[in-house]
């Protein structure tokens, strides 16, 4: 079963590894930063915002010239052949696998990424509800199975993303194209004012839970067990997968997509789509997004109001599946504290900075009161039928 995680093994020691000597290929990319790294977001209920500027800062960085993009090859290898792989998976599906192995990645893919969104995202990330140990074990176990890197990394790169948010100092900084803030920024070292900004970031509740600190301890065996080693063993053991099968649906096409999936919050939320929210941020509500990445798509609320556990106004569960899941642990008692923003103060914001496309407060919305509509001032009037 070693050739089932031999692949992906450089990817946990990449940090170990890359310490010793090696050489680095130096190229200018086409890729580079543009702008300054002051902090542009809050994380959580109550953190005060050192400054916040209404523009989206357009001065060029003055190190930015000087910032040459080190590009890490044996990623761009590793990922290549990942997406390969996917797709030969893909093909595998329609031509000799079992129903049932393509119905495990697909509960293994909602699984893990669950583990994102409900752990290392809302839980961990921005502290927008809380969560006893059962169920914080449940979301850690989930969290391995997606091998995006320990939570507490993971959260760590995320506090930087949103109080950075386009800057040199954001990981997957969006100003510097789609395929930058998709992959790109896997593919190469991290620009200095990510680490210069990151080690400001407070972690110390990160590191003071117990279930965090031992993933991040034993991830290296954690993360093989649990997302390439078991995933592939179970279709073979319980309904007598081929290996081939096993390997490349439930294992490579099931990570391949949901890398992907979480890839596009960062490039198709951050380009495409509405600012009912904020106009004046790259967020943006994208309901394509939002639906297979379990309602993480509305992405310009959440940039504006991170500490609510709906990463969205309404939170509607067909475009929200991890709200249901956090609500369905509150109603058993072992998801509480459940942050989110009042009506009034979403509304204030919206009126201050949206950009004309809030759905509800629109003219003839579902919400809009009788009241509302008898006071409102209609001018130039037409006679003819709209
Ligand atoms: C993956 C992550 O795919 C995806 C995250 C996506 C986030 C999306 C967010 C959107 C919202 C949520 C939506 C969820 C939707 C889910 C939908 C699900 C259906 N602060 O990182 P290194 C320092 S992972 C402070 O190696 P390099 C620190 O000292 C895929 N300090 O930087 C660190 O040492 P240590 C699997 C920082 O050398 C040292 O620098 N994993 C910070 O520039 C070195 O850190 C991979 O493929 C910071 N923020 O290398 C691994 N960062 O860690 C790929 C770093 O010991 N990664 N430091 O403390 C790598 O190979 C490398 O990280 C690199 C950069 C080459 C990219
Ligand atoms: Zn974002
Ligand atoms: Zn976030």
């Amino acid at each position: 079963m070693k050739a089932a995680v031999w692949p992906f093994f450089h990817l946990i020691n990449d940090s170990t590894l890359r310490k010793s000597a090696h050489k680095q290929d130096r190229l200018q990319s086409k890729m580079a930063p543009n702008i300054t790294s002051s902090p542009t977001g809050v994380l959580f209920e109550g953190e005060k915002l050192e400054e916040k500027s209404a523009e989206v800062p357009k001065e060029k960085d003055k190190n930015s010239d000087n910032y040459e993009v080190k590009i890490v090859w044996k990623n761009v290898l590793i990922f290549t052949s990942l997406h390969l792989g996917a797709i030969y998976g893909l093909y595998l599906v329609f031509t000799s696998a079992k129903l049932l192995t393509t119905l495990f990645a697909v509960l293994l893919y909602k699984c893990s990424g669950i583990g994102i969104t409900a752990g290392a995202h809302r839980l961990w990330a921005h502290r927008s509800y809380k969560a006893k140990w059962p169920l914080r074990l449940i979301l850690i176990i989930f969290n391995t199975i997606a091998f995006q890197d320990a939570a507490i990394d993971w959260a760590r790169d995320h506090r930087v993303h949103h109080k950075y948010s386009e800057t040199n100092a954001d990981p997957h900084n969006a100003k510097r194209g789609f395929f930058f803030s998709h992959v790109g920024w896997l593919l190469c070292r991290k620009h200095p004012e990510v680490k210069n900004k990151g080690k400001g970031i407070d972690l110390s509740d990160l590191q003071s839970d117990p279930i965090v600190a031992f993933q991040k301890k034993y991830y290296i065996v954690l993360m093989p067990l649990l997302c390439f080693i078991l995933p592939a063993c179970i279709p073979m053991y319980f309904w007598n997968e081929s290996f081939v099968n096993a390997y490349f649906i439930p294992v490579v096409l099931r990570y391949v997509f949901t890398l992907n999936m979480t890839w596009l919050v960062n490039s198709a939320a951050h380009l495409f789509g509405n600012k009912p929210y904020d106009r004046t941020i790259n967020p943006s509500e994208n309901k394509g997004v939002s639906l297979f990445a379990f309602g993480e798509g509305w992405h310009n609320y959440h940039h504006v109001f991170p500490w609510d556990y709906k990463t969205s106004e309404l939170g509607t569960y067909s475009y929200n599946f991890t709200t249901a899941f956090i609500d369905f642990f509150a109603w058993i008692g072992w998801a509480y504290d459940l942050k989110s923003v009042s009506q009034d103060m979403v509304k204030s914001r919206v009126l201050k900075t949206g950009d004309g496309t809030h759905e509800v407060w629109g003219w003839g919305d579902k919400d809009q009161t009788q009241e509302e509509k008898k006071h409102a001032v209609v001018t130039h009037t037409s006679t003819k039928d709209q």
